[in-house]
């Protein structure tokens, strides 16, 4: 008996799908019914491939598979996010060029890529720090600046003084650099911006348009950040100097309770040009913050600092005169950066007015909820709060608040904005900022602009592109962006511009290289498409981006698998980009990716997140080179629902790896038994089709196929193990239990998981009877490309019963009986004395029979 040997099947079906570009020429011309399925763009790092990729990559293989035998025009594409750090940082440490190092990475991605037999269309692969990739990155920058979305203005920056170098905020660990350990501070720097602020509301209501998982949408909501509020005027002075300033609030509704007024410390330090004496006190405070990342600044309700101003402030609906205080807890760049101080209704300002012992008043008697009703709080119910024993809302009715008293919180904010309108406006905030840009990093994607002899920037022309990252770079930290060091690149500016014209030295931040790499994706396949067939790509394709036309037969993408973390900037960035270049014209949607779904994390078999460190870490390879990839991509999906977190079982890989043995065997010796058969008889009609399998496997092509479109690939395994095993149960007591056909079902709905060891059975069971060489490409029938099969209803809804026919306690045959006719004797034993092979072992006289209703008839003979 042959033995399923995974390495070798798996070694040739994947140099024969490659050989027959069997996934590749995916775009075509006529798009009838599209699935673009992607996955998320990833960073080609030096350690390979890890179990996770595998989980995700599967998953979305399975659905392109599966979908493709459903008759859809599937397009499923690959590429790289090649630009970023770490490339650089290895080159800093060693020398060796972040060119070389990516594509090192990249050739073995894709190397392990392809062991696992994901059916990517290769010749959509594109690499981020490719020419004629970054070339139109910087094309979209162009577009931006004419459309006045990309300007420079100062910004504060991470800096490291011992490192001279900026860093990216994932790069400051509590306030230190991750290299050195020394305290990272903040620098104003000349950056780039792109103005994503102009979609903030848009980037809001497309959410309404796509199928996303609710978590995800509600970080983008919350990133953005979008309230409602009031700016309201208070007049701040001292002996020497007065000025109006506005507080932004949430919370007018709680104006009589403010006690103090606290401003940021940018904002006071901009006072001195208004005639602004700062004390030393505010002046060295002023110098401390300035260490501080906004991130340090946000946390921590108990240890606020601050500094009283000796300024004060006149509320205008009061006149009550309040201090005010400098403190870094609040933003200069949020609202107005001047916060009213409320310590009875907001906490942050009530661990500041603990501290610096100011007054606490109630003004908003809160409601709270009784059997799921707002109820206002009376004596009895302010028990039972203050003992923790109920929810309140922070909403309620206004106390201490002069004719507002009693008036319901929503309400008292419209009467207060509208009796003190000179000095309460309505207003709308948003937390986005636009988007940095600027990196001064190597390895990325070099920012077109160069600067006239007066500094004035200008956009580097079409013509000129790809505006190209120079080689003669030298990696150290010098605190300077590297292409500083470039010879070429000044040159270039020059010999192009005239003399005195300088080039922008810094970088695009990396997420612009994957804000469109989606729209990417059909284009480059077809040039390729086109290459390999001697052909030059349309015009218009080489002019844009993207072809226009065949964007809009592709897009917006369908489904979207991306990790969860890390993805908020990434969606945002996508977004926008696709809403702005719709308004450009060259788009004709909204949203770029319509469904999105997160796969979980595998965890080490200690159930802890893998780690180097840890010794936790699973190698693909080194489970492929035992039992082939077919297990490890079966053994992922088994594991457990997709988007949950799942340790790794080795046991379980074992169990899966005798799954498809058993597979193999099965159907290796059904395939025999045919052939035996065939030879014998030379008729195919009767070969063995048990019913009762038959009925499984109908369930089964039934319910894997709804669990795939589910994403419930666990359970679609769970099935064919169940069906399996009746299999393997009934094949023990007799040998032929399927027909050719049920047996190519079965094989059929297994390709999606196991594709290789499918595809081998597949071209065993007769449909390709020579063995597949690239010579005959020709005659390559793939299973990977055979309709799904289909489940008949009849053989799955419980309208007959299968009973089993002995004869003197033999098994002999079994008939099928309709529900309503199981227990009707005289029909069930006229119809077992009908078959066939019942009826050879039926002679002499029947001396009496046994009727075991809805299972068995046992006819005695002698
Ligand atoms: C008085 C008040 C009373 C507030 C109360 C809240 C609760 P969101 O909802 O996040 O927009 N704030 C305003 N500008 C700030 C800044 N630059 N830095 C830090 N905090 C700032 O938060 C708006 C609330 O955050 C505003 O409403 C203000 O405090 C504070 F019971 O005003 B509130």
């Amino acid at each position: 008996m042959a033995e399923y040997n995974p390495i070798k099947i798996e070694q040739n079906w994947q140099k024969v799908w490659e050989e027959t570009r069997l996934f590749q020429g995916t775009v075509g011309s006529t798009v009838k019914d599209k699935l673009y399925l992607l996955f998320a763009f990833a960073y080609p790092s030096g350690s390979g491939l890890h179990v996770g990729h595998v989980e995700s990559k599967t998953a979305l293989d399975i659905l392109a598979r599966y979908n493709r035998m459903n008759g859809k025009d599937v397009f499923f594409p690959v590429g790289w996010d090649a630009f970023g750090l770490p490339a650089e940082n290895y080159a800093i440490k060693t020398g060796v060029h972040p060119s070389e190092t990516t594509k090192k990475a990249i050739n073995t991605f894709r190397t392990q890529i392809k062991r696992i037999g994901i059916s990517y269309d290769w010749d959509s692969e594109i690499a981020t720090s490719h020419p004629e990739y970054y070339r139109w990155t910087q094309w979209i920058f162009l577009k931006l600046f004419e459309k006045g979305l990309a300007y420079k203005k100062p910004g504060m920056v991470n800096w490291c003084p011992s490192c001279q170098t900026v860093l990216a905020n994932e790069q400051v660990v509590s306030g230190e650099c991750e290299r050195c350990g020394s305290k990272v501070v903040q620098k104003s720097l000349e950056q780039w911006y792109f103005r994503i602020t102009d979609y903030k509301d848009e980037l809001i209501e497309g959410l309404d348009k796509v199928d996303w998982p609710k978590p995800t949408e509600d970080q983008q909501v919350n990133w953005i950040g979008r309230s409602e509020g009031h700016h309201v005027k208070f007049k701040i002075q001292n002996d020497k100097f007065q000025k109006e300033t506005e507080v932004f609030t949430t919370r007018l509704d709680t104006i009589f309770g403010v006690s103090f007024l606290v401003v940021a410390p940018e904002v006071i330090a901009s006072w001195v040009g208004d005639g602004l004496e700062l004390s030393p006190e505010v002046s060295n405070y002023i110098e401390q913050t300035k260490g501080k990342t906004e991130e340090d600044r946000r946390i921590g309700e108990k240890d606020k600092t601050g500094v009283d101003t000796g300024l004060t402030a006149i509320n205008p609906v009061n006149k009550k005169e309040v201090p005010v205080y400098v403190a870094d807890y609040v933003l200069a760049g949020y609202g107005t950066g001047v916060v009213m101080g409320v310590p009875a209704h907001d906490g942050r300002d009530g661990g500041f007015a603990d501290k610096f012992g100011l007054e606490k008043i109630s003004v908003v008697m809160p409601d709270v909820k009784i059997d799921g009703e707002w109820k206002v709080v009376d004596e009895e119910v302010n028990k039972q709060i203050l003992d923790g024993k109920l929810v309140t809302n922070v909403y309620g009715r206004l106390v201490n608040s002069g004719e507002f008293n009693d008036t319901e919180s929503q309400e008292a904010m419209k009467l207060i904005t509208s009796k003190f309108s000179d000095s309460v406006k309505v207003t709308v905030n948003y937390k986005l900022r636009d988007w940095l840009i600027s990196r001064q990093r190597y390895w990325g994607a070099p920012i077109p602009v160069v600067y006239d002899p007066d500094g004035v920037a200008h956009p580097v022309s079409e013509e000129h592109l790809p505006w190209e990252l120079p080689v003669d770079v030298e990696f150290k930290p010098t605190g300077e962006s590297p292409l500083r060091g470039s010879k070429e690149l000044k040159e270039r500016v020059e010999r192009l511009y005239g003399t005195g014209w300088t080039p922008e030295y810094d970088t695009m931040d990396t997420f612009v290289d994957s804000s469109w790499y989606f729209l990417r994706y059909p284009t480059k396949t077809k040039n390729e498409e086109l290459r390999t067939k001697n052909l030059k790509p349309k015009k218009s394709a080489m002019e844009l981006p993207f072809d226009t036309e065949l964007n809009k037969k592709w897009l917006p993408v369908d489904f979207y698998m991306i990790g969860p973390e890390h993805i908020v900037l990434h969606l945002l960035y996508a977004r926008f980009f696709t809403k702005f270049l719709r308004d450009c014209g060259y788009l004709e949607f909204d949203e770029p990716f319509m469904k999105m779904r997160h796969q979980g994390m595998i965890l080490g078999p200690d159930h802890k997140k893998m780690s180097k460190s840890k010794g936790n870490v699973i190698d693909p390879d080194e489970v492929i080179s035992k039992f082939g990839a077919d297990t490890l991509r079966v053994y992922e999906m088994f594991m457990g629902p997709i988007e949950a977190d799942k340790p790794w079982e080795p046991r379980s890989v074992v169990g899966i790896y005798r799954f498809l043995s058993k597979i193999y065997t099965l159907t290796i010796s059904a395939i025999e038994e045919h052939k035996s058969q065939i030879q014998s008889t030379k008729s195919q009609t009767n070969l063995g089709n048990d019913q009762n399998l038959k009925r499984v496997l109908h369930k089964t092509i039934k319910v894997v196929g709804e669990d795939i479109v589910n994403l419930k690939f666990n359970t679609a395994i769970a099935r064919m193990m169940e069906f399996v095993n009746e299999w393997q149960k009934i094949g023990n007591n007799k040998k032929e239990v399927m027909s050719n056909a049920d047996l190519e079902s079965f094989i059929k709905i297994l390709a999606p998981f196991a594709p290789f060891l499918a595809e081998e059975l597949w071209q065993k069971i007769g449909n390709n009877e020579k063995e597949v060489m690239s010579n005959d490409k020709q005659q390559f029938v793939s299973v990977h490309m055979q309709p799904w099969p289909v489940w008949n209803p009849e053989m799955i809804t419980e309208q007959s019963v299968i009973v089993a026919v002995q004869v003197n306690g033999k098994l002999r045959g079994q008939v099928e009986v309709a529900s309503d006719k199981v227990a009707d004797r005289d029909f069930v034993l006229s119809l077992a004395r009908k078959n066939e092979n019942v009826a050879k072992w039926l002679v002499g006289d029947v001396k009496k029979e046994v009727f075991i209703p809805g299972k068995l008839v046992n006819f005695v003979v002698v």
